[in-house]
């Protein structure tokens, strides 16, 4: 998803990473770097201006603690989500939400996603159709329920009734079908523009639904319109979030939700994709921190839990947010080994943008962690004390010939295992700080 921007912007951040110093000069090309980035997404070139000079002066300007490349990645960080805006939040619970927007904007394939999203968050969600006008959009959205198992109501034979009176008889219908649902989710007819009878087909669906969400459903192709189509529709019917689609086709993304956010309106979901699988939370923080390469560990979490399991993930989590000490080492490498994925969960983690400046070389020699090695570290582990295991900083080269000989084993052995304890921390902190990198701890340099 926005593939473009997000190679450009990394682009322009792996310059600052690179940089000998962040001087006038770079900053400059670094800032040049992002306003072209920006515009070729499509955001309007006033905020674009608006935003290069804000990081300009910030990063010549504001003098932290912080290594001045991460300072500068900060600052780019920060200004992007400032021109995202805040996310509508659609709560877990209890609801009806209804759907409406241009035609062929994604409004029946986004209802199909939201009823999966839903699903797969142990709601009870069912479906209604109240597009009349269009044939093939009832057999359309029934096929997709059917696909995941979402009961769907649109509407028996035909009858004499206008597209409004019959659109409203079957939500009426459908609303009393799945009374029992935990998500009612109703989908409605588009138009080419928004048109008096639209508006009033959908205002008098809106007072029989009464939702609790009222999501416009915006295709990204549109770029800055986006601005346009919000503000028309929210005066109209009145919205409370918004659904932008097709960002997985558009190199516009940047412009549709840059627009949306500059009129206020709050974004609820994105659609990157053409299964009911390809919907995304929409969340400011982690789309920038994605959108940068940074990943984030919230994400990173659930991304485990998905492929790997739970299990994996609350070993992952007790890494990440708990001290990793020596005693963790041993058990968490022991828990991950038996299931395996040890490998599968570093390729997951934020390293494509900070290995290389880390000197971390993840090869398959640092992910097989043999019995035989597990043993052997086990053993040099038995014979430190409680304080070199909780605090292996303490342990000096006297310490490591102490333990070598308790151990039985070579004073290179005790090393082995301690480099490896290093990168595995190194690596951890790294995530620790993968959100953001100025989170990075001291001593390590971007
Ligand atoms: N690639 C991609 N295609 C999408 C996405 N959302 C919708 N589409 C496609 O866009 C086309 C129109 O989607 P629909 O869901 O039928 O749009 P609609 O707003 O219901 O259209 P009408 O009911 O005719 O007004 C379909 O071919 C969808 O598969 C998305 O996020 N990504
Ligand atoms: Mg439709």
């Amino acid at each position: 998803m926005l593939d473009k921007l997000g190679d450009s912007l990394r682009g322009a951040l792996r310059k600052v990473m690179m940089a000998k110093r962040i001087d006038e000069k770079t900053v400059d090309e670094v800032v040049r770097d992002i306003q072209r980035a920006l515009i070729q997404a499509d955001v309007k070139i006033s905020l674009v201006k608006e935003i290069s000079s804000k990081i300009r002066t910030r990063a010549l300007k504001e003098k932290t603690s912080l290594n001045p490349r991460a300072q500068v990645i900060r600052i780019v960080y920060e200004e992007l989500m400032n021109i995202l805006g805040e996310s509508a939040d659609i709560p877990l619970k209890r609801q009806r939400i209804m759907l409406f927007g241009l035609h062929g904007s994604g409004k029946t394939l986004s209802c199909a996603k939201l009823a999966r999203y839903f699903q797969k968050k142990g709601l009870k969600p069912a479906v209604i159709c109240a597009d009349v006008y269009r044939p093939a959009a009832r057999e359309q959205l029934r096929q997709l329920c059917e696909s995941i198992n979402v009961p769907f109501y649109g509407g028996g034979g035909s009858n004499g009734d206008s597209g409004t009176q019959k659109a409203l008889e079957i939500v009426r219908e459908g609303m009393k079908r799945f009374e029992k649902y935990d998500v009612l989710i109703v989908d409605t007819a588009g138009r080419h523009a928004l048109e008096e009878e639209m508006i009033e087909e959908l205002r008098l669906l809106g007072e029989m639904v009464r939702p609790d969400s009222r999501l416009l459903v915006l295709d990204a192709s549109i770029g800055q319109l986006a601005a346009a189509q919000a503000k028309a529709f929210d005066e109209a019917i009145g919205i409370t979030g918004i659904i932008i689609t097709k960002m997985d086709g558009t190199a516009k993304g940047g412009g549709a939700l840059s627009a949306v956010a500059e009129v206020g309106a709050p974004i609820a979901f994105l659609g990157v994709g053409e299964t009911v699988e390809d919907l995304e939370k929409f969340e400011p923080d982690r789309f920038i921190s994605r959108l940068l390469g940074m990943g984030d560990i919230k994400s990173l979490i659930e991304k485990i839990e998905e492929s790997l399991g739970a299990e994996a993930a609350e070993v992952a989590t007790d890494w990440l947010r708990g001290k990793f000490t020596l005693k963790d080492l041993y058990e968490q490498l022991e828990a991950l080994r038996k299931m395996g994925p040890l490998k599968q969960l570093f390729q997951m983690l934020p390293f494509g943008m900070f290995g290389g400046a880390l000197g971390l070389k993840l090869d398959d020699e640092t992910f097989q962690v043999t019995d035989e090695k597990l043993r052997r570290f086990k053993v040099i582990m038995d014979s430190m004390t409680e304080e070199e295991l909780e605090n292996p900083k303490i342990i000096d080269r006297s310490r490591v010939i102490r333990i070598a000989k308790g151990a039985g084993v070579r004073t290179e052995e005790v090393n082995e295992l301690l480099r490896y304890y290093k990168m595995m921390q190194k690596a951890i902190k790294t995530m620790r700080g993968g959100r953001l990198p100025f989170k990075l701890p001291r001593g390590l340099r971007l």
